[in-house]
Formats: C-alpha cells, sequence, structure tokens
C-alpha cells in the first residue's frame, strides 16, 4: 500500500482503494481514506455528489430520521456550523448539506462523476481487483470499497404496454433536475409506499386532477414536520455528543428508543393515552418508541395497527376511500412504515381519486392511461413510485466477479451471503458499506454507514500491521452469520409479509430477509468484539 495518498489519485491506474458511489457512504469512505493516507479513486454515476438525494428529487421527497441525526457526526466543526431549517430535513437541504460536506473537505477531487462502474474482477495472482467503468477505464486497486446505497436500484414494474405510453412519465427513484410540472395535468401514480406517501400530497396541490393507483394500502404515521426554532437548535447543538452517543446504542439508531413496558402488559386506558401522546409528537418515534413487543407479539401489535385503522377512518371523509386505505392483513412496520404530511387528508380533495387494484387490477398501459379491469383512466403524465430493488440490486447490477471467476450475482441466487452483511467469501478486500445482512435500512442510514466505515478502515490498518495483503470471510463466519440474522428475523413478526425487506417486490428475487434485526446497537457491539478479536471470521493471507 501506498504510504502517502496521491493528491491527484484521479489519474492514476492503480490504487489501494476504489469507492463506488458518492451518497453518505462515499463521502465518508473517501475522507476516511484520505486519513489513513490511502491512495483512492471514487466513480459516481451522477453528475455529483448527493446518492439518494441526488436521484429521488421528487416532490415531497425527504428523511424520515430528525434532521440533526440524519447527517455526519464525524466533524465536530460540521455540526456546530450545519443549521438545519427543520424536523425532517427535504431532499434539496440535504443535497446541499452533502455538496456543503463534498466542498469543506475538498472530497470531490477523489471522484470521477458522470462515471458508472459496470464490472469488478479479482487477479488472484496480483490480489488486485480490476474495476471497469462504462466510459472505459480499468483501475487497479487492492481494495474494493462499495457505497452503492441500499435503495438505489430503481424498479419500474414490467406492466404491459408501458412503452405505449404517450405523455411524460417518471421513477421516483430516478427524478429529472428540471422542475416537473403537473399543472392543468391529469396525473397518475402506482405507489403507495414512503415515496408514493410523500409525493402524492404535494402532487395532489398541483395537479388539475391526481389518480393513485393503490396494491397494498400503506399504514402511516404523521411526520409533525415543522421549522426547528433556533432556541431549539441551540439545545441540539450543545448536546449533540450525547444524542449522537445514545443514536449508536439505540436499536435503530435513533435519538429515542423501545419502552421497556409492553403494550400486552398495561391498561387498555394507559396504552390508548400513550398512542394518542407519541401520536401528537408524530414521527418513527409512535412505533419505535413505543412499546418493546410491538415488533414481536401478534396481539400487540394488533393494538398499534388498530389505532392507526381508526385513525384513518376519522381523517377520511368518504367511508368507502377510507375502506379501501385500511392496512389490513398484516402487522404495522412489517412493510417499512411511511412518515407523511397530509397523506389521508389529501382523499378528501374534489381532484383526487383511489384506483384499488386489489379490486380493478391494471391490465396495461395505454397510449392516453392506464386500463384496469374496470376501464381506462386517462392520464397526461404518469409516475412510478413503485421502489427498488433493495440491498442487493445496487450490487449485483455491476458484473462483481471474486476468487475463480465467480460472479457475486450467481453466488446470492438464493439470497445474499455475507459476514456482518460487509464482507462475502470469494470476494477478498470487498467491503460493503450498509450491505445485506447489517442492520442499515432498519434505521438511520448515516449512523450505519459511519460505523461500517469506521470498522472497514479500522480492518485495513489491522492488514497494514499485520503485513498482509488480503481479508476473506471464512464460510463457516458466512453460514453462522447468515443464519444468525434469519433467526432474528424469524422471531419477529416482520416475515409475515411480502415486502422490499424479504425481496418480495422483485419477480424472481429469493424471498429472504435482507437486512439484520438485532438492533444497531448490538450489531455495533458484534462488530467490535469481531475486530477486538483480530478480526475473527476473516482469513487473512
Ligand atoms: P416501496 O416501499 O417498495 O413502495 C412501492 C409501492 O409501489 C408499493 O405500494 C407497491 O405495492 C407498489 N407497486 C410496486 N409494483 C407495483 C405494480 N406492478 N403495480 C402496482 N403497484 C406496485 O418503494 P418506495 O420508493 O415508496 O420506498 C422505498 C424506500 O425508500 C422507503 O421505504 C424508504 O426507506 C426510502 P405493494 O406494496 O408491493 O403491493
Amino acid at each position: 500500500m501506498s504510504a502517502v495518498a496521491n493528491d491527484d489519485s484521479r489519474a492514476l491506474a492503480e490504487v489501494d482503494a476504489v469507492v463506488i458511489g458518492a451518497g453518505f457512504a462515499g463521502l465518508y469512505a473517501a475522507y476516511k481514506l484520505r486519513e489513513l493516507g490511502l491512495s483512492h479513486r471514487a466513480f459516481e454515476q451522477g453528475s455529483d455528489v448527493g446518492g439518494t438525494w441526488y436521484w429521488n428529487r421528487y416532490p415531497g421527497a425527504s428523511s424520515d430520521s430528525e434532521s440533526w441525526v440524519y447527517s455526519f457526526s464525524f466533524s465536530e466543526e460540521l455540526e456546530q456550523e450545519w443549521t438545519w431549517s427543520s424536523r425532517f430535513p427535504r431532499q434539496p437541504e440535504i443535497l446541499s448539506y452533502l455538496q456543503h460536506v463534498a466542498g469543506r473537505f475538498d472530497l470531490r477531487k477523489a471522484f470521477d462523476f458522470n462515471t458508472q462502474v459496470v464490472a469488478a474482477t479479482y487477479d488472484e495472482t496480483s490480489n488486485r481487483w480490476q474495476v471497469q467503468t462504462a466510459q472505459g477505464e480499468t483501475v487497479a486497486a487492492s481494495f474494493l470499497i462499495t457505497a452503492v446505497g441500499c435503495l438505489s436500484a430503481a424498479q419500474v414494474p414490467n406492466i404491459p404496454g408501458r412503452e405505449d405510453f404517450t405523455g411524460p412519465w417518471y421513477h421516483t427513484g430516478q427524478w429529472p433536475h428540471e422542475q416537473v410540472d403537473f399543472r392543468g395535468k391529469h396525473v397518475g401514480i402506482i405507489g403507495t409506499g414512503s415515496s408514493g406517501i410523500q409525493a402524492i400530497p404535494i402532487i395532489a396541490g398541483e395537479a388539475e386532477h391526481l389518480t393513485v393507483f393503490q396494491r397494498t394500502p400503506n399504514f402511516s404515521v404523521p411526520s409533525r414536520n415543522a421549522p426547528l426554532p433556533p432556541e431549539r437548535v441551540a439545545e441540539l447543538k450543545k448536546n449533540i455528543k450525547a444524542i449522537r452517543e445514545f443514536c449508536r446504542w439505540s436499536t435503530i439508531g435513533q435519538p429515542y428508543d423501545f419502552k421497556p413496558d409492553e403494550a400486552l402488559k398495561v391498561s387498555d386506558e394507559e396504552r390508548q393515552r400513550q398512542f394518542e401522546a407519541d401520536w401528537e409528537k408524530g414521527g418513527f418515534e409512535w412505533m419505535f418508541g413505543s412499546y418493546s413487543d410491538l415488533v414481536f407479539d401478534k396481539a400487540a401489535n394488533d393494538y398499534a395497527s388498530d389505532f392507526v385503522r381508526d385513525k384513518i377512518r376519522a381523517t377520511v371523509k368518504n367511508p368507502d376511500t377510507a375502506e379501501k386505505l385500511l392496512p389490513t392483513g398484516y402487522p404495522i412496520a412489517t412493510k417499512r412504515l411511511p412518515l407523511d404530511s397530509g397523506y389521508f387528508e389529501t382523499f378528501n380533495r374534489d381532484n383526487v381519486s383511489l384506483v384499488d387494484l386489489r379490486e380493478t387490477p391494471i391490465e396495461a398501459i395505454v397510449d392516453k392511461g392506464v386500463r384496469t379491469s374496470a376501464g381506462t383512466h386517462e392520464l397526461d403524465m404518469l409516475v412510478f413510485a413503485t421502489g427498488f430493488d433493495a440491498l442487493t440490486g445496487p450490487l449485483t447490477r455491476i458484473d462483481i466477479r471474486g476468487r475463480g471467476g465467480l460472479s457475486l450475482k450467481d453466488k446470492w441466487t438464493e439470497g445474499p451471503r455475507t459476514y456482518l452483511g460487509v464482507a462475502s467469501e470469494g470476494f477478498p478486500n470487498m467491503f460493503m458499506i450498509t450491505g445485506p445482512g447489517s442492520p442499515s435500512v432498519l434505521g438511520n442510514m448515516p449512523t450505519s454507514i459511519e460505523q461500517h466505515v469506521d470498522w472497514i478502515c479500522g480492518c485495513i490498518t489491522h492488514m497494514q500491521q499485520q503485513g498482509v495483503s488480503a481479508a476473506e470471510p471464512t464460510s463457516k463466519a458466512e453460514g453462522e452469520w447468515g443464519a444468525h440474522v434469519k433467526e432474528l428475523a424469524d422471531d419477529t413478526l416482520f416475515p409475515q409479509v411480502d415486502s422490499w425487506y424479504l425481496g418480495a417486490n422483485i419477480p424472481g428475487k429469493s424471498r429472504v430477509f435482507l437486512p439484520y434485526i438485532g438492533g444497531f446497537g448490538t450489531y455495533r457491539q458484534l462488530c467490535n468484539d469481531v475486530a477486538e478479536k483480530g478480526y475473527e471470521g476473516f482469513r487473512f493471507f
């Protein structure tokens, strides 16, 4: 490894590390690699930094984590100088933040933008990754660090006739940079996950008419987003160190955690009082700062599910529409719980109609709209809020080949196999930031990302100290980790519903619970223990 990072590593054909992606993960990886004195190059498909927040520019796009923790903690100066305007930051503000970070720490110089990595092949004789870009360059690197995001492979469903639609259409995860003007238009939106639920109220406020095509009714909790007054900002900045430390060891990386009480052990009155009080606070805390049995016990979860269903009935004026919007048949939060700003209220507007696809399925997209079994809904524009090939998709769409030409995609046919969600047997020196098998999407992403990058850099430092050039998890460690991830998920209610957590939204994808659900703090401790034992579970050569 080179002792000193090259100041202008952009020109190098051989570096210590290649990073893929310029979101939170790629930026922090580039920062840390430079700190370690490792030469590196980084590639990003977009024209600038931002990752998720570069691509997801749809109206209403917002983080569901509170702004003061949806940010980096590695620099106290950064924490103190940046001021968030609201509780839940919106896409433009997060993008500005990441642009600020890139500028402040001079991180852009590591990146080639508008450059897509299409393949990475491990060369066993040189212990080097050969990383190929669509632009025709090949770079050799000792380490391959993927910072490709968990929700970056957009999924446009293969509905017959999609190409026949004559109006403009968009996927929320690949939104154009220029403003999309919905005024005077009849707009259709397919999908009522987090993205749809954020976008629908805003589009409804602009469009002549909005038709919402709903396949599975979703639970949603009010975000109660609001501007942050200066005194609150000052208080947060004063206490930020303690807040961050709490997040690091909490269940979902957030500044709150499950209560010690159980929903099944308190009286009906107490439970109702608590649900109501938390509902007024808004945010994920309603669920994940609530009773500790909600995600484990169906009867406990039923109380929470019933509470939200009652709220929907009380909000939506038309009883038929309310009935169609009611999520039934699965426990709340087992599909990713959205936060909303007036989602259910939107269905009280005269210019919004709801199509229940369980009653009248889509048959085809036609030139002028969407045809269901009940007839054609004429549309000028169509929005796909149809989600992503989560966690594995961003990795398997790159042709990654490890020892003996083993393809990652082939290895993961029956579901991803990783050790700690950070490495995979057969792929030496490939480190995945928030890969499948790590907590990742089950909480606050920047908390997960910083922990992973720090841990990966710790492992690389260990290798330098030991004078070894390659690290790879053992088959035993990987097998045990996979079994542990599955066992933890099976103890919860999560596997009871088809969701992207299980890959169930992608035709043909194996049904495997993808993230580690044992909690951010527990996972952090496990990773620390592995490191303390000389990176137990890895073989070095
Ligand atoms: P999600 O949560 O995967 O939601 C996708 C939505 O699109 C969901 O309502 C799906 O219904 C619906 N969908 C998908 N394919 C179809 C077809 N073919 N026909 C009709 N409806 C369809 O994606 P989001 O972008 O909202 O959120 C992803 C994450 O990004 C989010 O959770 C945050 O972590 C950030 P289904 O439920 O499958 O019946």
